[in-house]
Parts: C-alpha cells; structure tokens; sequence
C-alpha cells in the first residue's frame, strides 16, 4: 500500500484525484505544516527534502512534488493511459504541459501575489498573463492540452488554474472554463473530493 503525505488546504489536496485516476491502494499520512513545531509523520521528512506535502512512499520509492508524483504514478500504474508512451512524439509537449505547473504556473503566481516588477524575458514563468495566455492558446481547438485524450497533464493545469480561481487571482476565461469543466467532471475527480473531505469532517 502507498502512503501519501498530505496537508488540508494544501496544493497536496490535488494528489487525490492524481492517486484515484490510476486506482492506487493508499493509506493518507497527515503533516501539519502549520503547528509549531510542525508535525511529520513517520517517513515524511525522507521522503521531501523541503518538508513539502505532496509526497509519496511506494515500498522503497520515496519521492516529492505534485508533478512528478503524477507522472510517476501515470509510467507505474497506468501506462498509455494518462501519459503518452516514452516513444511516442506527444510525449514532448505531455512533459511541457505536466511541468508547466512547478516550472511556469506556480512562481508566475508568487510573483503576481508578491507584486514583483515584471520582467518577461528574464524570469522562467514569462509573467503571469504570458504563462495563462500560452494555456489559453493551447486549448483552441483542443478538448484536453495533449493528444486526443485526458491526461495528467490536464490533471496539474487545471488544478493550479483551480487554485488560482480559488485565491481570487484568475476568471478563467470560457474556453478555460469548459475545459476545466471537461476535467473535473472525471469521476476520479469526485472519488479524490470525496477521500479529502471525508478527512476534513
Ligand atoms: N511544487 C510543490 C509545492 C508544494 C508546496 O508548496 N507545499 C506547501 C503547501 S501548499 C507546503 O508543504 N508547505 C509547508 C512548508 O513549507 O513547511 C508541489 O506542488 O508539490
């Protein structure tokens, strides 16, 4: 059985619906980054090395961060299914669009909450309208950001943009919203909503 290193109200909360897309047997380790001193369950600290939920145990693998825990789980447990094969072209732009999420998404939306001066060309993440408007490029014409089928990279997109909704920094526009809307009606995304509440009650 896996162990996964979750937090409530935290960017972990989107593990759920990644560990439910494949059907994963888990038990849910909580970490409560918020007391002080803060609470580690057993295994967690060597299993992130910045003290950060998600991670995840697996026998001996131990691993962190939401992306490459998606994409471990998609190789393991489900492959061709929610990730394109190692040989296959889509691969590339699948690796785009699964860590466009740590990589462009998340430090664009540090740098709008933190108000930095903006400065396109040098930073990574463009700036947080350059980041969204390549999403939104993206999905014209498109049902899901890869190939012809829902993927994990979906699955880390729209649960940032979610989040970015959710802390008042984004309106999805219509084409974002459908798209959301396309992935959130997966069932995997309930069964994920419904594991997460049932430990908040
Ligand atoms: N890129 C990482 C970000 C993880 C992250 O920032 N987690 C925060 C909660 S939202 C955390 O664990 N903070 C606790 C701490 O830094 O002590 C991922 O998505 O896995």
């Amino acid at each position: 059985m896996m162990t996964f290193y979750w937090a409530p109200q935290s960017r972990a909360g989107r593990m759920f619906w990644a560990l439910e897309e494949v059907e994963a047997n888990y038990e849910v380790a909580t970490v409560d980054f918020r007391s002080d001193p803060p609470v580690h369950p057993e295994g967690f600290t060597a299993a992130s090395p910045l003290r950060k939920v998600p991670a995840l145990r697996d026998g001996a693998l131990e691993m962190a961060d939401s992306a490459a825990i998606a994409l471990y789980l998609a190789d393991r447990y489900a492959p061709r299914r929610l990730a394109p094969a190692l040989d296959e072209p889509d691969r590339g732009a699948f690796l785009t669009w699964l860590f466009y999420t740590p990589s462009v998404l998340e430090p664009a939306m540090v740098e709008k909450m933190a108000d930095l001066p903006p400065r396109p060309q040098s930073y990574a993440w463009g700036n947080f309208d350059r980041a969204l408007g390549a999403v939104e490029a993206r999905l014209e014409g498109r049902d899901w950001l890869v190939g012809e089928a829902f993927s994990m990279a979906d699955l880390m997109v729209s649960g940032t943009l979610q989040f970015m909704q959710i802390f008042g920094m984004l309106t999805p526009s219509s084409r974002q919203a459908t798209w959301m809307e396309r992935c959130f009606s997966r069932p995997a995304y309930a069964a994920g909503r419904a594991r997460e509440t049932a430990l908040m009650a």
